[in-house]
């Protein structure tokens, strides 16, 4: 039967939705009801927030043939068959010190990479499994190593994406709502997967590496019903990084124990994307992530590539709506970020080296998001983001702190406006073709 090549995200969805809603019977609610963030914690989530931008890259075995990181599933791939491609995985051209200065240009505060994504095969030297770059690729090294160098070096925090579903472990069993017809084991010790396997890797990723800014879990999705440890887990990672922050991607509300909740290919709230919890937890960090094409894995026929504009827009209304952005790559199996990317990432970082001020440090602002565009504020400064509008005059609903500047960012030429107590009038500045962010700053009277 030919084989399908292309398969949209939307359909790993469906496929995801159709199993989830016969198995979504009484899911454990697992509460670790008594954590109570450690005083860094609190810290490294105020961090994480003031941060705003992140690169998020992914990058495995899957990426030699070029087609996503659900290649072993989409082209319904034998496991034998999945076990040849380590032997073509000889990334020469990985250079760490190149990835984390890409990603500090770009403006880019942390680096979240998959450490092992559904394929199981994890990117680092693991003594858990010989499933890993350094026993089974004739590259025989350990990326995660040198990148955690540099990021410590260039003063870029590090994540690590761990995906939870694991299509190679005989002992990921029973199989979930995804790749079953690969030739999978019909058996396996669950408890053995996540006790010895899943935490005596999440030990070796956060014990081997330095200080790391937290562990990106995705993949509960894949069996909702099933009793994760989470509980044991969680602890396990912050007793052994209290500071490091658990950002599930299980596209629920946030259970305890979590410190960030994240939203895929959405911003908070909305949910076009089918699989996001509109529910937003008030008392977290926000992050959304999503593609600079429609790939996230190295997908060599993959030219949705979305515009420097778009991008920024995209950062602005993250930024406006309380949430990090967190910007995907999926580098090629060489070890080179295509110039695709990196062209788009400068341009961005060259973007934020005039306005950068309306978005690290700010918090969503007290004007909600509208179709003009959305508002940041960092201390007495609200950053109005002028995105889409034509009119000359934009009316902006009454907020309690009294106005006494408005100034264009760019420029810091004054711009009229009108305060009274059915809100501010302002002027806007006129928009040049290439403007993508007409930023308006309004200071405020010190409230003391
Ligand atoms: C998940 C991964 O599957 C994907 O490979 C990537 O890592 C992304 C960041 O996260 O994407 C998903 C997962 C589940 C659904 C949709 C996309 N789902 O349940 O519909």
């Amino acid at each position: 039967m030919a084989r399908i090549w292309r398969v949209s995200v939307t359909k790993h969805a469906r496929i995801v939705a159709l199993v989830i809603g016969s198995l979504l019977v009484g899911s454990t609610a697992i509460a670790q009801t008594n954590y109570q963030p450690a005083p860094e914690n609190l810290q490294a989530r105020r961090e994480f927030q003031d941060a705003k931008f992140g690169m998020f890259i992914h990058w495995g075995v899957y990426s030699v043939l070029g087609a996503g990181e659900w290649v072993f599933h989409d082209h319904t791939l034998t496991l034998d068959e999945y076990n040849r491609l380590p032997l073509f995985f000889d990334p020469e051209k990985f250079d760490a010190k190149a990835w984390v200065a890409l990603a500090k240009a770009a403006g880019m505060k942390y680096i979240t990479i998959t450490s092992r994504h559904h394929d199981g095969f994890a990117m680092f030297d693991s003594k858990v499994s010989d499933w890993n770059i350094v026993q089974r690729t004739p590259y025989k090294k350990d990326p995660l190593k040198m990148l955690a160098e540099e990021c410590h070096r260039q003063g870029i925090k590090l994540f690590f994406y761990y995906s939870q579903l694991d299509w190679h472990n005989p002992n990921y069993y029973p199989r979930g709502a995804t790749s079953w017809n690969n030739g999978r084991p019909d058996g396996g010790d669950w408890n053995s997967y996540l006790d010895d396997y899943m935490d005596g890797q999440l030990r070796e990723l956060l014990t081997n590496y330095g200080p790391i800014g937290g562990i990106w879990f995705d993949g509960m999705w894949d069996k909702p019903d099933a009793d994760w440890h989470l509980p044991k887990t969680y602890a396990l990672i912050h007793q052994l990084q209290p500071a490091a922050l658990i950002i599930p991607n299980h596209h629920q509300t946030p259970r305890p124990g979590e410190d960030v909740q994240t939203f895929e290919r959405d911003l908070p709230g909305q949910n076009t994307a089918g699989f996001n919890t509109t529910t937003i937890n008030t008392q977290l960090p926000l992050e959304s992530c999503d593609t600079l094409n429609g790939s996230w894995g190295f997908n060599i026929s993959d030219a949705k590539y979305k515009s420097p504009a778009e991008l920024e827009r995209k950062l602005v209304q993250a930024a406006g709506n309380n949430s990090n952005l967190l910007l995907n790559i999926g580098p090629q199996p060489n070890g080179e970020i295509q110039q695709e990317f990196s062209t788009r990432l400068l341009a961005v970082g060259d973007w934020l080296s005039k306005y950068g001020n309306s978005i690290y440090g700010t918090r969503g602002g007290p004007i909600a998001p509208g179709d003009w565009g959305v508002t940041t504020q960092k201390d007495n400064k609200i950053y109005v983001h002028v995105l889409s509008w034509r009119a000359p005059l934009l009316a902006l609903p009454p907020i309690p702190s009294k106005v006494v500047k408005a100034n264009s960012l760019l420029d810091a030429a004054a711009v009229e406006f009108t305060q009274n107590a059915d809100g501010i009038i302002v002027k806007v500045p006129p928009s040049n073709s290439e403007e993508t962010d007409r930023v308006i700053v309004l200071t405020l009277a010190n409230s003391h």
